[in-house]
């Protein structure tokens, strides 16, 4: 699986800031409202621990500060542990945290000390990015793509299926296809196929995974897929608002979902 680079975590308050934008004008609703909306809970000043892991390929420069500037961003209280991995969660738990953060090349966990509840970043992220994708004002109708049926997309198309969407879904993976097929109910994609879609959501770890015939001329692309599925020139062919952000969103998502 894709790592998150230095290079993906600059400039995340702009990111954040111009993401809630878009979110807004496409929605009516903000990251918080929407969030709030899907587990009904609330953020109210929580102290939040942030435990840096060395394992696997070890720290990842920013990660742990860009953790800090979300919880802070949200209303919380965050802190960084002194020490990383077993050392840092003692730290946290001593040092009375709410809620633990921490992440190794595998999983990215939230988990609330208070009542238990753990959540993963892969599954938060595809419930949010779904929910914002299903939230388009401008829809045309109820049927959604979700381009991607990882860890991500999956949780993602679950998600629709429960909120009773039409959900097209396309993986390469023949595999996967039939699970979903079989699991969720989804209605296999071709992506030869021409169906135009007003809402997207892409959550492969590749580019131009996008093409013209599955994007109606105005839509949502709602993508947590890092490098960006949505080839240039379609993104300025057509009127597409388009969510795309490297952490905060689904971590604002793992936050509301333990609480
Ligand atoms: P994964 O490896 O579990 O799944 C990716 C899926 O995409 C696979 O099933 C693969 O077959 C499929 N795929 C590849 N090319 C495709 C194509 N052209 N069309 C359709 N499907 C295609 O990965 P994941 O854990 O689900 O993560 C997906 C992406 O989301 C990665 O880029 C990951 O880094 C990113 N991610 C971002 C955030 C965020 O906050 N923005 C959070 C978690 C993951
Ligand atoms: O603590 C650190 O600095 C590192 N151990 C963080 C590792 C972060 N993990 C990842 O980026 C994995 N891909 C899983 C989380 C996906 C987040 N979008
Ligand atoms: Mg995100």
């Amino acid at each position: 699986m894709a790592l998150l680079t230095p290079q993906d975590l600059e400039g995340l308050t702009k990111q954040l800031e111009c993401n809630n934008n878009t979110i807004k004008k496409a929605t009516g609703m903000d990251i918080a409202d929407i969030c709030k909306q899907i587990y009904g809970t609330t953020l109210d000043g929580e102290k939040v621990g942030i435990v840096p892991i060395t394992s696997g390929n070890g720290i990842i420069t920013n990660f742990s500060s860009s953790l800090l500037t979300i919880t802070e961003y949200f209303g919380l209280d965050g802190a960084i542990t002194e020490h990383p991995d077993v050392t840092g969660y003692y730290e946290a738990v001593s040092s009375d945290a709410d809620i633990i953060l921490m992440a190794d090349d595998h999983i990215f966990i939230a988990h609330n000390m208070r009542n238990g509840k753990i959540a993963t970043n892969h599954v938060c992220t595809g419930v949010v990015y779904a929910e914002i994708a299903s939230r388009y004002k401008y829809a045309d109708s109820k049927d959604i793509l979700v381009i991607g049926l990882g860890r991500v997309g999956y949780a993602g198309a679950q998600h629709l299926v429960k909120r009773n969407f039409d959900v097209y879904a396309y993986d390469p993976d023949r595999e996967t296809m039939e699970k979903a097929r079989k699991e969720l109910g989804i209605i296999p994609y071709d992506p030869e196929e021409e169906h135009k879609f007003s809402m997207v959501l892409e959550a492969t770890p590749n580019p131009n995974t996008i093409s013209e015939g599955m994007v109606a001329e105005r839509c949502l692309i709602s993508t947590p897929g890092i490098p960006c599925g949505l080839p240039e020139d379609i993104g300025e062919r057509n009127e597409i608002d388009l969510v795309m952000e490297p952490l905060t969103i689904g971590v604002a998502s793992m936050l509301y979902a333990v609480m």
